[in-house]
């Protein structure tokens, strides 16, 4: 296998997060959607399995084998395709690019995935009003977290840190897409929302939303 193929699906952030970085890094890569939603969910197939035994997205097949996990992807796109950077050039700016990124891969997302929404709908009987609480809750927490260390970083540039985007900025991108289809105001966040809008208009981050890929609805 020569080509990259990322296994994603149109909707899901941690997919989101590499396409961004994948249109960054001006890679071509084929794309395999896998539908959480239909038939129980296409992850749970023995043939998704194999390659993600996780049973989620993304999955990066690559020559050297699959990988998972969006940051970790991201990463091994960084170490094996080093233009565009995606991480500044010192070890602290790397530090808090990946700080950043992780208020919100590991301290949000997960709270708002669709395993964990469905076992709060289904197994403990919340109601579409507690899940909107909850999503409200856990989301607002991570991103007025985020508002406030944008606030600690030296202003300009334009990006979380710096002058181009980073993994922080796709990371930030990717929430922000999920804040607006839970209906979640980004009012009370201007810095991200500033930074959002610089990633907007990026024929990069054009490319990788979600209703640009091939099982958006039509
Ligand atoms: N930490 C993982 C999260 C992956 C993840 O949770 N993916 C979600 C979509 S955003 C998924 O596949 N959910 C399917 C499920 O929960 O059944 C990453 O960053 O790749």
């Amino acid at each position: 296998m020569s080509r990259l193929r990322l296994h994603g699906y149109w909707r899901s952030s941690a997919s989101h997060r590499v396409r961004i970085a994948l249109e960054l890094k001006g890679l071509d890569y084929e794309y395999c959607a896998v539908d959480l939603r239909q038939h129980g969910g296409a992850q749970f197939s023995a043939g998704y399995r194999a390659l993600n035994p996780q049973s989620r997205v993304p999955t990066l097949e690559t020559p050297d084998g699959a990988l998972i996990q969006s940051m970790a992807i991201m990463e091994w796109l960084e170490e094996t395709y080093p233009e565009p950077p995606l991480l500044p050039p010192d070890a602290r700016g790397r530090a808090r690019v990946r700080a950043l990124s992780q208020v919100l891969v590991s301290d949000v997302q997960p709270l708002q995935n669709t395993s964990v929404t469905r076992y709060l709908t289904e197994t403990c009987r919340v109601d579409a009003a507690g899940l909107s609480a909850w999503l409200a809750e856990w989301i607002g927490r991570g991103l007025a977290t985020l508002e406030e260390l944008l606030g600690r970083e030296a202003a300009g540039g334009g990006f979380c840190i710096g002058a181009r985007p980073t993994l922080a900025d796709i990371c930030l991108a990717a929430q922000c897409e999920s804040a607006r289809r839970f209906e979640i105001s980004l009012a009370a966040y201007p810095r991200i929302q500033r930074i959002d809008a610089a990633c907007g208009a990026l024929a990069a981050f054009q490319r990788a939303a979600p209703l640009r890929q091939p099982d958006a609805p039509r």
